[in-house]
This record gives C-alpha cells, structure tokens and sequence, in this order.
C-alpha cells in the first residue's frame, strides 16, 4: 500500500486497515477515502482525507491505579487502531451496517448511529444512504464529536456545507439516553448499548422502537457473555488471543480488562434477542457472531 493523501481503500476499510509504512511524523497513518455521493448515487466519486492516528499503547506500562475506561482525548486519538485490533469481526459489522443502509435507510427519514465515536459507522450508513435521509451521528465523548466533526467537514456533507446531494451528516454531542428518535428508517448500535446500566436496557431500546417507522430496522452489535461457564471462559480465551495476535501484551490486555469491566457490561445473545422483540420488531435475526462479539438485526 502506498502511503500519502490518495490511498484506494473504501470506508469500511480505513478502519482496518493502516499504512504498512509509519508516516513522516513517526504515528502510524490510517488513510481516509471518503466517498462522495454524486447526483443521488453514491459511491461515485472517491473524495480523500488524510490523518494520523496513533497506535494504542494506553495500557502498555504498568499503572499504580487503573481508572474507569473513559472515552477521552487519549482513547480517542488511537480509537481506530484500538478497536481494529481489540474487536474480532469489526469489520464484517460495519459491512453489513452499509448494506442494511442500503435496504433501509429511506428518503425523508432519519437514520441514527447511537454511540458513533469517530463515525465509523456513519460513513458506511451515509456512503448507502439515498439523497434525503439525514443521518444522526451522537455520542457523548466530546473528544470523538470533535474529530468526527472535523472530518464532516472535510469531507463537506453536512447540512451547513450545502455541496453534497447524498445522505447528510449531523453530528451530535449529547447523551444517546437523552436523543430524541423519531421517523427512524434504520437505527444502529455498534458496540454501543454495553455501555448503559443494564437497568437502564430495556427502556432505552423501547423508546428506538418507537421512534422506529414501521418496516424501519436496528442493528445492534455488541460484546456478549455466555450463559454455559465453559462457553464463557472458551470464548474469552479466544477473544484474549486474538488481541495477543494484534500485538496486545499479557499486561495490555489485563489492565484494559480491569479499566473496562465496570463500564462495560455484556449480556447474552439471548437477553438482546428476548428485548428487541419485546420492544415490538417482529423479526429479530442474530445475523453474526465472532467469539464474543455478535450482531443482530431487528425489523419492526
Ligand atoms: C463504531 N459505534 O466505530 N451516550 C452517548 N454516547 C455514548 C454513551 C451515552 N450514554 N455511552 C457510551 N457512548 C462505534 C463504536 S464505541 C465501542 C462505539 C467501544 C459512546 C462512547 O463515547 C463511545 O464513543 C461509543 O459509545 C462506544 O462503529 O469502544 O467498544
């Protein structure tokens, strides 16, 4: 792969897929190839946008005292190559949040990304979306909105920068539990949920489905615990070497753990299944499963 501002790799890509070769200034380089929407069709003209983001070493030293993970300015510089590398299947996730865009997202309507960070998921939704469907980015980490603002900018798709005729981009920064829906066509929660008090689950998923119009859709990806013991522990055996094989230490990788365990709380395929029924899709379909990460797609 070539380094520099015109790399050929799409959207759902850039998020995977670094340079092989560290850029001038010694960070390792991530190439955006943003796609922009043309005349109502998309995937036309190839616009690029290129920034740095550092490889995660967060955890690499060993700390006196191990705060609460928080989604900061640190965890936001390096959230890319952070999640490539610490959530197996990312990828197959966000190529499927693009294709359901593409049979869901309609014209007129809105489409959300609950818990967007740096907007990867928006972009695969905004590069299917028709001309006509707004889509709401919003998270509540202020250092994610402001890089993920940056490249709207760039990329000039938002409502205020009148030169894209595709989907348009509004970013929020505002707590998700707080975040009006309504005349959703699609809805995605990309490892986003986990993040809620689990008390706090089921309410929050029955207000999306009301603001969900009928025929409209969510798509819900999320770390996942296993009600079998031996299940559990196989697939968190897996999932730690698979961060191993991303080049993750013994140190890394229990230190993350310790950080994350009280913010982020996973249940049971089963749990997330039973909810969004009972909050009133009519086919709720676990579409994949990597480890103990999996994905499902509801359709009211
Ligand atoms: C992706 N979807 O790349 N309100 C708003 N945002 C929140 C809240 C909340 N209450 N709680 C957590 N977040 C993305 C990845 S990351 C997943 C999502 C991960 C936000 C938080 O700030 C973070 O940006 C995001 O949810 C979770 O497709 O780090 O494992």
């Amino acid at each position: 792969m070539e380094t520099g501002h015109s790399v050929a790799i799409n959207v759902v890509n850039l998020w995977c897929a670094p340079f092989d070769q560290p850029a001038s200034d010694g960070l390792r380089g991530y190439a955006v190839t943003l796609l922009q929407p043309v005349a109502g069709h998309c995937r036309q003209r190839p616009i690029h946008v290129s920034y740095h983001v550092s490889e995660d070493r967060l955890y690499s030293a060993p700390l006196n005292r191990i705060g609460d993970f928080e989604f900061d300015d640190d965890v936001a510089e390096v959230f890319p190559d952070m999640i490539r590398r610490s959530v197996p299947g990312y990828a197959s996730m966000l190529s499927l949040i693009g294709q359901c865009a593409e049979t869901y997202a309609a014209p007129n309507t809105n489409v959300y990304d609950l818990g967007c960070s740096l907007g990867a998921s928006t972009f695969a939704v905004q590069q299917h979306a028709p001309v006509g469907c707004h889509v709401h980015a919003v998270d509540n980490s202020a250092a994610m909105v402001a890089r993920l603002r940056q490249t709207v900018a760039q990329q000039h798709c938002t409502g205020a920068q009148q030169h894209c005729t595709g989907a348009l981009i509004e970013v929020h920064e505002a707590d998700i539990r707080q975040t009006d829906i309504r005349n959703a066509s699609l809805v995605v929660l990309n490892l986003t949920l986990q993040f809620l008090p689990p008390d706090e689950r089921d309410s929050f998923i029955d207000r999306i489905a009301d603001g969900v119009l009928s025929g409209g859709a969510i798509l819900l990806s999320e770390k996942i615990s296993f009600a079998d013991p031996a299940q559990h522990q196989l697939m968190t055996t897996l999932h730690h070497d698979f961060k191993r094989s991303h080049g993750y230490s013994d140190l890394e990788i229990a230190q993350k753990r310790t950080a994350i365990e009280n913010r982020l709380v996973p249940e049971t395929l089963d749990t997330h299944v039973e909810r969004l029924g009972e909050a009133g899709f009519s086919t709720v379909c676990p579409w994949f499963q990597c480890f103990n990460f999996a994905s499902v797609l509801a359709v009211k």
